[in-house]
């Protein structure tokens, strides 16, 4: 009987020193110390014993099955301590690594072109001046020299949300506002930059929305001559020292009279290449004398007090600039393209 628990114990701590994982140890468990394992067994035999050797083996089996029982829980805590530290491992952070790259965004290409144009002219006293996009058709057209029954008015060539009220068609506008809470008095030097918006077909030179950039400045003894010369410092500015600036006659109803601007071709100096088609200038903005109508409508003196203006597009200025061949470009939100104008 004794040697048949020795025995018991040596193959028991045996298989439990074997057992890989906690399955193969509760399966140890439940061979040796379960209620039909082979040391109940030995237990309940006890009563065939001679009376003088029960305590002996009673005490001896229970022994055996302390030492077991207690391996088999020394083994588990093991296997917990190890699958711990294995999980511990795995998961470690290694804090010295180099984190990723985060990915900024930054300003999109017509943002930072007329954050440029306003820079420009705000080295030269301009002040920034902004207004709604949804208009009213007084400002947008009526106070602009557009009465009532101009063709430029009709409701196929803008977004009407009443009869009253609009999607501004240009950012004159703004300038309109702003006189007019000049009362009449002092000078006005401001650029309005922004959203405007007309009906019209998408393409690869038309969009419903585009930006626009409107420069005004009304003073006493303003000359188209204060004109061409902050025209000309602009381009300069903008486009290169060595470009020339050139004025042709054209109309606007709200400037009388009106120009267009062009700068020389840089790409073929004049001679006429595929930028320029073929004439050596480039059409950049239009601007003209403000209108006596519109200084009158706004509560100024034509008689004493006159004006310039201009217009741009921005998106053209861009288009020329870099080559882009389709305005829908600017709109569509691509970052392969947009990441192309990425100032470092
Ligand atoms: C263009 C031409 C122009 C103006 C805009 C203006 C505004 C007021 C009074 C008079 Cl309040 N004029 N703006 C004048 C001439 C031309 O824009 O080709 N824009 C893209």
């Amino acid at each position: 009987m004794q040697e048949r628990l020795v025995e018991l114990k040596t193959e028991a701590l045996e298989k439990v020193a074997q057992a890989e994982d906690a399955k193969a140890l509760q399966d140890v468990k439940v061979q040796y110390l379960g209620k039909k394992g082979p040391i109940t067994e030995v237990l309940r035999g006890m009563g065939k014993l001679p009376k003088e050797e029960r305590p002996v083996i009673g005490q001896m089996a229970n022994d055996v099955r302390e030492e077991i029982s207690t391996a088999i829980d020394e083994k588990q805590k093991k296997m917990e301590e190890a699958a711990l530290e294995k999980q511990l491992q795995e998961e470690t952070i290694d804090v010295t690594l180099p984190g990723r790259p985060a990915q900024t965004g930054g300003p999109h290409l017509l943002t930072s072109l007329i954050e440029e144009i306003e820079d420009l002219f705000i080295g030269m006293g301009f002040e920034i001046a902004e207004g709604p996009e949804v208009e009213a058709d007084y400002y947008n057209f009526e106070a602009l020299n557009l009465p009532k029954g101009h063709p430029a008015r009709d409701m196929q060539d803008s977004f009407y949300i009443t009869e009253e009220i609009l999607m501004r068609t240009h950012t004159s506008p703004v300038q309109a506002r702003t006189m007019e809470q000049h009362k009449g008095k002092g000078p006005v030097k401001v650029i309005c930059p922004g959203k405007v918006y007309r009906r019209d077909t998408d393409d690869a030179t038309h969009s419903h929305q585009f930006t626009q950039i409107e420069g005004l400045l009304v003073d006493k003894h303003v000359r188209m001559s204060d004109l061409k010369g902050v025209l000309n410092a602009f381009a300069k500015q903008m486009f290169g020292e060595e470009r020339e600036i050139r004025l042709r006659p054209s109309f606007f109803p709200f400037t009388e009279p009106s120009v267009e601007m062009d700068i020389s071709c840089k790409m073929c100096g004049g001679e006429g290449c595929s930028v320029c088609k073929g004439t050596g200038w480039i059409e950049i903005l239009g601007a003209g004398m403000v209108h006596p109508n519109v200084l009158e409508m706004a509560g100024y003196d034509p008689n004493e007090y006159t004006g310039f203006a201009f217009g741009m597009g921005p998106e053209r200025i861009a288009m020329l600039k870099y080559g882009i061949d389709d305005i829908r470009h600017f709109y569509t939100n691509d970052v392969r393209f947009l990441n192309q104008f990425h100032k470092a």
